[in-house]
This record gives C-alpha cells, structure tokens and sequence, in this order.
C-alpha cells in the first residue's frame, strides 16, 4: 500500500502533467484562431481542438461571422465515438442560437468525455453558461488556468471589451526618430522607418476591423490603409476629419468619413468610435497623425499605444512632432505599463499600455 504522502505526490505530479498536456493542445487551439484575427469581426477568432490518448482527432477554428463556429469544424473531423475524448476550446461554447444554433447542443449530442476551456465567454448571452449544461450531463468540464488561460484570454482581448463596454479595443502607433518626429518640415514621413517595421505595421493592419487616420495624415499621405500582405481581406478605412475636407480620392467603399458617418463633431472621440463598435468593429488601429493620437490618449480611449522608434534624430523644431503638448494631460502626465518591446531590423518597437488612473 502506499504512504499518504507517496499517493498524494503522484496525484499532484499527474494534475502537473494533465494540466501541461492540456496547455498543450489549448496553445495548438490558440494557434488556429490566431490564423482567423482580423477576420471574424463582430465574433471573436476561437480554435478547438479534439484529442483522445494524445491523438488529434479534428481541429477548426472560426473564420468569419455568420459561418459555424470553431467547435462545429473540429467534430466534423472526429470520428462519431468520442468516448475518453477531450474537447479543447479557445472559449466557452455558446449556449443560446445567434446567427449560428448553439455550440453546447452539439457538444451534448457528440459527447466528449472532457471538454477543456480556455476562457469564459464575456458575452452575456453565453457567460458560464455551458458550464452546468455540459457538466449536468456527465461531460467534466475544466476552465483552463496559466499562461494557456492567459493566451486565450488576450486572443479574444478586442471582442472582450467590445461586447462589454460597446468600445473598440483601440491601438494606436506613431513611427518616431529618437527626438519624436513623425515626418520633416516638408512632411515626408516614408524616410521615418525601416523595410522590416513597415512589414511588421502591415501585420498589425491585418489584425484589426478598421485602420483610422487623421484627415490630415490622409490629404498629406494618401495611404490605402489595407495590409499590404497575401489575401488580407479589405479593412473599413476611417477618416477622422475635422475642418479638412476629405478629397475625393480619399474616399472609396471600404472608406468611412467621420463627421459624415459616425456623427463625429471634430472633438469628441468616443460617440465615433461606439458608431463603429456598432457597425461590428472589435478592434481599430490607429495610424496617427499625432493630433489624433493625442486627442484619444487625452480622452483615455487608447488600450495601447505602440512607439516605434527609428535610430534617426532629426533635431528640427520645425518638423511634425510625434505627441504633441497634450493640455488636458498637463497637471497629471501619464503612465504607461510596457507589455512588449520588439526588435525590428534598425528599428525598436515600444508596446505600452496607459496606466489607469
Ligand atoms: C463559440 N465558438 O467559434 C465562436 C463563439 O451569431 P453567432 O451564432 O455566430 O454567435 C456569436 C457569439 O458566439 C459571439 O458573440 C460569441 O459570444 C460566441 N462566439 N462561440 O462557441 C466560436 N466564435
Ligand atoms: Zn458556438
């Protein structure tokens, strides 16, 4: 017979080992949404995995909304017996019909014997709600902790915040010299930064709904705004006009005129931006210029703000400054907590999120 202690180290060595298989396959889920962010916009990219004695049985991942969910790909791979099976899924199955019928109906039908979560739903429809469906019916439910936890958890970051508050997640990059200029006193900004950055910022256009710029940047720059990149699906384009008339060839389709069509009165951000929560935005990234990124840091709507910082100094007063004096921020400043710092060929990029004060 075993001591005590002896049985209580070997449960506790293969929880360990449980919980780091189950990290596993929820990483491997993780990877699949990831390949759908920027997609699936107003859902969140989920991925599930099936798995039984260490074999992948079925996998999917959500691609677009209004099409079936992660789960509904993975079990259409399975086989029908998923006796032993445990179900990974990047978030809570969906427990009431949307556009899609339930997910937990078909978990119920096909009856996995585990079903690993990565994060509650934060959509109030489906908030812990499979929970007690899945568990009254005999299938062990598990909510994943950890670093897998918190990798699911910032996968679905934009979608959170959008479902609760009815705000976009809101990231904002400037591209600076080391004295924090955006562009000469000519305003030709495309020197700024290296090849490997402007790639990288194509990356960061994908993952989000809509890419915002300020009327200005737009008239001076006439950027597409679309990620340059293989099959990257066309962005909504957001012209943040003031008094600057948007020309016509800044406008397009996928183009949206601020004061036109988000009842944008040229100083108040957040009535735009729930405009475009409404239109099914989960996530905007802002291109600047530096007005813009001042005014939405100022009115505390920015989730991140990311510096990318070329190693140039310009060191004219004359050229177009990266944040300019920010009045309403005067008498406190502001912090910021950083969360990433990315090497980029010549050029640094500074991931931060502002302090909440
Ligand atoms: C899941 N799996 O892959 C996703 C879920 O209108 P519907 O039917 O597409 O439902 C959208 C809601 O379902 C969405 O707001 C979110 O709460 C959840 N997304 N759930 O079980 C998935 N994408
Ligand atoms: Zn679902």
């Amino acid at each position: 017979m075993q001591m005590p202690r002896v049985r209580c180290l070997i449960r506790w060595l293969t929880s360990m080992s449980n919980a780091s298989i189950d990290a596993q396959f929820l990483f491997r889920a993780v990877a699949l949404a990831e390949a759908y962010v920027g997609r699936t916009a107003p859902n969140p990219p989920v991925g599930a995995v099936c798995v039984r004695d260490g074999v992948i049985l079925g996998e999917g991942a959500h691609q677009r909304a209004g099409t079936p969910h992660a789960e509904v790909h993975c079990l259409s791979q399975c086989p029908d017996d998923l006796s032993g099976a445990t179900l990974y899924v990047t978030l809570e199955p969906c427990s009431t019909a949307g556009r899609t019928p339930p997910c937990c109906d078909l978990i119920l039908k096909r009856r996995p014997a585990r079903v690993v979560i990565g994060c509650l739903d934060p959509n109030p429809r489906h908030a812990g709600g499979a929970i007690p469906r899945l568990e009254a019916a005999g299938i062990q439910v598990c909510v994943a902790t950890g670093e897998a936890a918190a990798a699911c958890q910032a996968l679905i970051a934009p979608f959170a915040k959008a479902i609760t508050t009815g705000l976009p997640y809101v990231r904002v990059k400037l591209a600076m010299t080391l004295d924090g200029y955006l562009a000469d006193r000519t305003q030709t900004s495309r020197w700024v930064t290296g090849a490997q950055a402007r790639e990288w910022v194509q990356h960061q256009r994908l993952r989000a709904d809509a890419i915002m710029v300020g009327a200005g940047t737009a008239r001076i720059d006439h950027p597409s705004l679309q990620p340059h990149l293989p099959n990257a699906p066309l962005k909504v384009r957001v012209l943040m006009d003031r008094h600057t008339p948007i020309a016509p060839a800044d406008r397009d389709a996928q183009t949206l005129v601020a004061t036109e069509d988000l009842g944008y009165d040229g100083a108040h951000l957040e009535p735009a931006l729930r405009a475009l929560c409404q239109r099914g935005i989960n996530e905007v990234f802002c291109e600047g210029g530096g007005q813009l990124a001042a005014a939405l840091l100022e009115q505390h709507l920015v989730d991140e703000l990311i510096l990318i910082y070329a190693p140039k100094v310009l060191g004219d007063p004359h050229a177009v400054r990266g944040l300019p004096i920010l009045p309403r921020l005067l008498a406190q400043g502001m912090t910021f907590t950083t969360i990433n710092r990315i090497s980029l060929g010549e050029d640094t990029a500074l991931c931060l999120r502002p302090t909440q004060v």
